[in-house]
């Protein structure tokens, strides 16, 4: 899809852009097909002001890739992975085991997939002891990247607070909602 395409780029590029920071955040996806659905990720991360990289990398399209991506993460500076794929969504499980980097896996509905996104949680949730994978709800991407903010805030006092003025904003938004609706 030679729009996705382009999205994908721009994204990646705005991202270095933006900040000028270095990655913290890598957000590889198995298709640009799964873009549409990822693109949260990368925006709940743009939010926090963390930087992020954004690209594709196939299990099976690309394996040579995968190994190198997944192998070099944590030389180059990312802390966290997060990895959607669709289908046989081997992606977020194989490069947990190639990294000592916490990996988040994003199950992602394809379009006009059968099985509705089914097919990829189980692929992704299922992973043995030892090679663990933290995996969001079927299509997800914004709690994969808030998950990830999450992990850099525990160790980043700023991000902390940022996170618990979110936390702040949605308390109120939903006691507006409710208030709202019992007037
Ligand atoms: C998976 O197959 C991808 O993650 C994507 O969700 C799905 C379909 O990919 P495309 O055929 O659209 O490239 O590997």
């Amino acid at each position: 899809d030679p729009s996705a395409a382009a999205a994908l780029a721009s994204t990646s590029g705005r991202e270095e852009e933006e900040g000028g920071e270095r990655p913290r955040v890598g957000i590889i996806m198995g298709s640009d097909s799964d873009l549409p659905t990822m693109r949260a990720a990368a925006e709940v991360l743009r939010d926090f002001g963390i930087a992020a990289e954004v690209t594709v990398v196939s299990a099976h399209r690309t394996p040579d890739r995968m190994l190198d991506y997944a192998r070099s993460a944590h030389s180059r500076g990312i802390n966290v992975i997060i990895a959607g794929a669709g289908g046989a969504a081997h992606l977020p499980g194989m490069v947990a085991a190639l990294t000592p980097l916490p990996v988040i896996g994003v199950p992602v509905r394809p379009a006009g997939a059968h099985l509705d996104g089914l097919d990829a949680l189980l692929s992704i949730v299922q992973m043995p002891r030892g090679v663990p994978v933290a995996t969001v709800a079927i299509g997800n991407a914004a709690n994969a990247g808030l998950l990830a903010a999450r992990m850099l805030a525990a160790y980043d006092p700023a991000l902390l607070q940022k996170m618990l003025e979110y936390q702040e904003g949605m308390r109120t938004t939903v006691l507006a909602k409710a208030e709202r609706l019992e007037s």
